[in-house]
Order: structure tokens, then C-alpha cells, then sequence
């Protein structure tokens, strides 16, 4: 098999895998999500309950904005994984291309609706990575110093994107370029901006902002901002 048909069986099985837990998150389990708006593509309302919408894009983070050209950019894959390593720019453009306009939800009540985000898909890369069958969870590092967990059942979602472009444009420092993920079925701190590590994990562990009382699981169609 090539390298990218091992990556399509490998993708298929860890699908199969999560199938279950990834029926019972919430987005795909709540058959009452608060919220208002016509349904976006997922079938939650489109605008979450507590949000408004934003027209220009704000930058939040922790105040420290690291400067990573697209050639030092690196991505670890490390923890409980059967081929852990280290992804850089042309690795991570070896992996399918996708574009995808997804909104993004600030738990401080902004969102931004429909930005244009072409990248990859996270499910590939955790599936080249061979994830070990007890993982559960994923701790997602910043260059900045920043830590943000999620479990593999929301992770897998197709949606989640390491993502380097908005609208036609590089993604921009201030937004986490080159590389960063995002989470548009969760709160937006789920996506660590300017990533350089995932850690695979067979439990919960807090984040960043998790340890400073947001909530472990930040689903915006319950307003699960805080714990
Ligand atoms: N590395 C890193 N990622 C981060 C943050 C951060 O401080 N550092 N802030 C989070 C928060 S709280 C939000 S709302 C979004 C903001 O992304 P934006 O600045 O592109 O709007 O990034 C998230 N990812
Ligand atoms: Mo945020």
C-alpha cells in the first residue's frame, strides 16, 4: 500500500473506532441545542445561545504573539502512539487539502460566522500517527506557551482543521500562523493557535484555561463555558 492509502484505511478504522463516542457528544447527541437561527451544516441553530455575532475578526490570546516562519514551523506528535514524530511544512502538505467555511464561537460571547479555512484534516493526522487503543484524549501546545485538552471523540470531528489559510489569505500571526487548529463545534480556545505539539492521552487532563475554571468540554449549544 502507499503512504496514502495506508492513511485512508488507517482514517476508516479510527473512525469506526470512535464512531460510538462520537455519536454521544453532545452536537450530535442534543435533540434540543439551545440556541437561534437556521440550522447550520451540523443541524445545531446557528448562532449558540448567549452569542452575538462579530463583524471584524478579534485576536485573543495570552498576549505573547511567538513569530514561526513556515519553514521553522514543526508539529510533535508525541504521547500514546505507535509512530510518534515530527511534522514540518511539507509533511503537513502531503496530507489531503481541504476547504471548509466554518463559524467560530469566543466564550467571551463573540462569533465570527463563516470564515473560509483550507487545511487538514486532524482525524489524518491522528490517523498517521497510530494512536494506541487506550487514548482518550488529546492535550493540543502552542509556541506560545499555551495548552488546550479535547477528547478524540470531538477531536476526529471532521471540521477540526490544522488550518494555514482564512478566506484566501496565510493565516495571519495575530490568528496563530502559519499552522493552527480549530474547533468549530466547541468554544474557539479548544484551537491552539501557532500549534507545536499533540500529546495523546488515555485520560483528561486540564488545559490552560481549564485549569482556570473554563469548562472541560466547552460545547456553545449549552452555554458549557465554565466548570
Ligand atoms: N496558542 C494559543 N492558542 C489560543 C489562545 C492562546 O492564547 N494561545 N487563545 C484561545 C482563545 S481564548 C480564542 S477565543 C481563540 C482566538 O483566536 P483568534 O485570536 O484568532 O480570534 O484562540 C484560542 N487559541
Ligand atoms: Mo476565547
Amino acid at each position: 500500500m502507499n503512504k496514502r492509502d495506508k492513511i485512508v484505511a488507517a482514517r476508516a478504522r479510527l473512525r469506526e473506532r470512535f464512531e460510538e463516542r462520537m455519536r454521544a457528544t453532545p452536537s450530535l447527541s442534543d435533540s434540543q441545542p439551545l440556541g437561534s437561527g437556521p440550522a447550520n451544516r451540523h443541524g445545531m441553530p446557528r448562532l449558540p445561545a448567549g452569542q452575538s455575532e462579530t463583524r471584524k475578526w478579534p485576536v485573543l490570546d495570552l498576549g505573547v504573539q511567538p513569530t514561526i516562519s513556515q519553514e521553522e514551523w514543526r508539529l510533535e506528535l508525541k504521547g500514546l502512539c505507535h509512530n510518534p514524530g515530527v511534522l514540518d511544512w511539507q509533511a503537513l502538505m502531503a496530507f489531503d487539502q481541504v476547504e471548509e467555511a466554518s463559524d467560530f464561537h469566543c466564550v467571551t460571547t463573540w462569533s465570527q460566522m463563516d470564515l473560509l479555512f483550507r487545511g487538514v484534516r486532524l482525524l489524518d493526522v491522528i490517523a498517521s500517527a497510530d494512536i494506541h487503543q487506550e487514548a482518550t484524549h488529546i492535550m493540543c501546545y502552542g509556541y506560545d506557551g499555551y495548552c488546550t485538552n479535547l477528547s478524540l471523540a470531538e477531536a476526529l470531528k471532521p471540521d477540526v482543521l490544522l488550518t494555514y489559510q482564512v478566506n484566501g489569505e496565510a493565516l495571519s500571526l495575530e490568528h496563530g500562523g502559519p499552522v493552527r487548529m480549530i474547533t468549530p463545534q466547541l468554544y474557539a480556545w479548544k484551537g491552539s493557535k501557532w500549534i507545536a505539539a499533540i500529546e495523546f492521552l488515555d485520560e483528561d487532563q486540564p488545559g490552560f484555561w481549564e485549569k482556570n475554571g473554563y469548562s472541560m468540554t466547552a460545547n456553545p449549544w449549552r452555554e458549557d463555558r465554565y466548570s
